[in-house]
């Protein structure tokens, strides 16, 4: 009876923080402590590389040194870096995504961006160390392990067991903004919230994975397709992690519109949601876990990074190639290296909508996919081969992007219809969509799409 008791105090103490923090007061405290001695990874839709890890969890620096850019991330039609620690969104404010209490587009107009532009508030003394962007919510991952996200709600995308939209109403940031709550001793090591679909991934502490939001295709990977975070009582203890295998955890996520790739900690990559043949794998009982099957990566090499698009998913290998395939419902292609010419190799990788970029151990930044919107920055409207990487034409007409005269990229996010890059010189260029001011210059003209926009002719964005 007493063990019985004992049991329940402890079980009852996780699962209601607030009877936890009554009962012990300063207790609570220990667990930050604990949290931010396991520094988050940089985990973004995007891969990223060891020098992106330390650079993103750099305390911020003194006020005497310039700003310093770490990271980007980029939503449907907005943009947010993070900038000494601190995050700033612009571009459509729809839904409350720019964080700013209210939803008009910044950037778009002059004078709305640099110190105009107050960082997101995510709550006092609060540092972001990552970061990742959707079609309408934003996700950042805080230096204390915790999450919080803001924009558009309707799927419980947000994973506040509610459906209202944060940040486009005044008194919903910072501290008024609650952190997601992943079950008891829990913190988040990465994120992932993918291209276009309404739903976001973490990995936890422990090396488990959790999805919350829309589940139509199964994309949560439990079984069901019932909507996760929109309701009371669907987070937290409640919210099983996803079942990888027996014994599997995960080194990271990638989040695609309809479906989730994991690379796991074998080194293996298992898919769910819409990927195979027309039918939503991760809805029914017995498709996770052991019965869920790798992906044939067809590489004597492992993946060390992964990415995911709209109906597409890209691995970075460890001999530095790239491969990538069609998730799509009705098609599930094969895995095709891509071709990004003779003896190169990939430095970094991010997939994007219907477009990726790498980065070649060259220097040279190459894009391909789709380019209505100037997006692959060569100064037209043409695509470049296919999003999988199928097509000879892409190996065979490499383009660099002109970022400038001796400047070279040193890290680029590929969004949904728009590309940003970090240059050596620590400036932030943006090219492709701009009819929301995602790019930041305080106009609407799309960029990359003809002569005379890229290179010097493309302005650095202040932030
Ligand atoms: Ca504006
Ligand atoms: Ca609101
Ligand atoms: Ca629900
Ligand atoms: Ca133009």
């Amino acid at each position: 009876m007493l063990r019985a008791f004992i049991f329940f105090v402890l079980v009852g103490a996780c699962s209601d923080m607030r009877f936890w923090d009554g009962l012990v007061g300063k207790e609570e405290s220990s667990d930050d402590a604990v949290a931010a001695s396991d520094q988050p990874e940089v985990g973004s839709s995007q891969p990223v590389n060891e020098m992106d890890k330390s650079d993103a969890v750099l305390p911020s620096p003194p006020a005497v040194s310039p700003p310093r850019l770490t990271a980007l991330a980029l939503a449907s039609d907005s943009t947010c870096a993070l900038v000494a620690g601190k995050l700033k969104c612009w571009g459509r404010g729809e839904r409350g995504i720019t964080g700013q209490g209210h939803t008009n587009s910044i950037g778009d107009n002059p004078q709305e961006m640099g110190d105009n532009l107050p960082a997101v508030e995510l709550g006092t003394g609060e540092v972001v160390a990552s970061f990742s962007g959707n079609y309408r919510h934003v996700c950042a991952l805080l230096a204390t392990g915790s999450l919080k996200c803001w924009g558009r709600n309707d799927d419980g995308q947000l994973g506040l067991e509610d459906s209202d939209d944060r940040g486009d109403d005044a008194d919903e940031m910072g501290d008024n903004l609650p952190a997601i709550n992943f079950g008891c001793g829990r913190s988040v090591k990465s994120v992932a919230t993918g291209r276009g679909g309404a739903f976001s991934c973490a990995v936890l502490d422990d090396g488990s994975v959790k999805c919350w939001g829309n589940n139509r295709y199964g994309q949560l990977g439990q079984g069901h397709s019932d909507f996760i975070g929109d309701n009371p009582r669907e987070m937290g203890d409640n919210l099983p992690a996803i079942d990888l295998g027996t014994g599997r955890t995960a080194l990271s996520v990638a989040v695609g519109n309809t479906f989730v790739c994991a690379l796991l900690d074998d080194k293996t990559v298992k898919c769910w949601g819409s990927v195979i043949n027309g039918q939503p794998v991760g809805d029914g009982a017995g498709e996770m876990g052991d019965n869920l099957p790798t992906i044939d990566l067809k590489s004597d090499s492992l993946p060390m990074a992964i990415g995911a698009g709209v109906g597409y998913a890209c691995v970075l290998f460890e001999d530095e190639q790239v491969s990538c395939w069609l998730t799509d419902r009705a098609r599930a292609y094969a895995v095709e290296a891509l071709n990004v010419g003779e003896g190169r190799k990939v430095k970094k990788l991010s997939v994007g909508g219907h477009h990726g970029c790498v980065i070649l151990d060259n220097d040279a930044l190459q894009c391909w996919g789709k380019n209505a919107f100037g997006q692959l920055g060569r100064g037209n409207t043409y695509d470049a081969g296919n999003i999988n990487g199928s097509v000879d034409s892409w190996g065979n007409n490499l383009v660099t992007v002109d970022v400038g005269a001796g400047r070279v990229a040193e890290t680029v996010v590929a969004g949904s219809y728009h590309t940003c890059a970090i240059l050596d010189d620590d400036s932030l260029k943006c090219w492709g969509a701009n009819y929301a001011g995602q790019l930041g210059l305080g106009h609407t003209d799309k960029l990359g799409d003809e002569e005379n926009e890229m290179g010097d002719d493309l302005p650095a964005l202040d932030i």
